[in-house]
């Protein structure tokens, strides 16, 4: 029962209920002004729409900038009340599966899930954010409860779900410093089945080398630290350049809060889905990717920084660098 999202509870700035992509720092730094060019190329030339899983605290499935990104288990949405329409052995799970008390009301009592998935999918619309890739869909498996805290087997059952049921991509905005056979079980299904599993550092302020710390012990999973708006190692983020691959966005990051608001969260929970993210935009655009080729396509974007040293791939990702083959 240690798990926990890794953000820090405290509010950085009010709500921001009017909140914009011109409030997204994210979008206004160097090379990312140019993130339309982006957008466009995904939204002109997409092969595919790839379902990333979110494994958090649930989802405001009714916010107005996510609800038309989500995943949706058709044949349950279509079907019967109390029938397991898509014999998938989950009755009525629309949206994904609450495995805190097993079923399928995956509303968010927390916030932190809603956050991480406006950061991955966020609507390209005329109001609030937008997402790293608009053209994604969120599948919802909570697995952590009201207080932030988790439950290592939920974890566990929650990858194993969004592997059966078609999601490339895993988000594990969350850490855990005691080793659980059930997880480690459940990542290494979901590696050999081609799913990438990304991570979070954790917000302990430390070197995590020789630390357990889930996920970042597990050979596999992309492993992200949280740097700020002038490009530096946020202060509380855990480096370490045995566990920690690559440092992306993660202090001050405005995305969707339940009841159609916005706020700013700072943490490796928000650096985490800006990679989960950007390696979606590869699956749009019909690479196939599993935790190798993610990995490579990784390195191909980073932006190399001495700041960044304390990590495995000394550098944050460049989304143009990502995407240079396709540019
Ligand atoms: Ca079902
Ligand atoms: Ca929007």
């Amino acid at each position: 029962m240690k798990i926990t999202i890794s953000i820090l509870l405290f509010t950085l700035f009010q709500y921001v209920i009017h909140a914009s992509v011109k409030s997204q720092w994210v979008y206004k730094k160097k090379e990312n002004k140019k993130i339309d060019k982006v957008w466009n190329l995904v939204r002109d030339q997409r092969i595919s729409t790839p379902v990333i899983a979110v494994i958090d605290t649930g989802i405001d499935f009714n916010h107005k900038d996510l609800s038309n990104n989500l995943w949706i288990n058709r044949k349950e949405r279509d079907g019967k009340p109390g029938v397991d329409d898509d014999g998938n052995g989950y009755v009525d799970d629309i949206y994904g599966w609450n495995f805190i008390n097993n079923s399928p009301d995956v509303r968010d009592d927390h916030s932190h899930g809603t956050h991480v998935s406006g950061i991955i999918a966020a609507g390209r619309n005329n109001y609030g954010v937008t997402g790293i890739n608009p053209y994604a869909r969120i599948m919802t498996l909570k697995a952590f409860k009201s207080d932030g805290k988790g439950v290592s087997r939920a974890v566990a059952k929650s990858i194993i779900y969004a592997v059966k049921n078609g999601a490339k991509i895993i988000n594990c905005s969350f850490v855990e410093f005691k080793y659980n056979q059930y997880l480690a079980n459940a990542v290494n299904y979901a590696l050999r089945r081609n799913v990438v599993i990304v991570g979070a550092a954790g917000n302990n302020g430390k070197n995590i080398n020789d630390m357990d710390i889930y996920l970042g012990n597990f050979e596999g999973p992309i492993i992200v630290g949280a740097h700020t708006s002038t490009f530096r190692v946020w202060n509380k983020s855990n480096i370490g350049d045995e566990k920690v691959h690559l440092y992306s966005p993660g202090t001050k990051i405005i995305s969707t809060t339940p009841k159609d608001r916005y706020r700013a969260k700072s943490g490796t929970s928000m650096a985490t889905p800006y990679v989960a993210g950007a390696l979606s935009l590869l699956i749009s655009l019909g690479e196939k990717l599993d935790q190798n080729l993610a990995m490579s396509f990784i390195e191909q974007s980073i932006e190399h920084n001495e700041r960044y040293s304390d990590s495995i791939l000394q550098g944050r990702m460049n989304i143009f660098k990502l995407l240079d083959g396709y540019l």
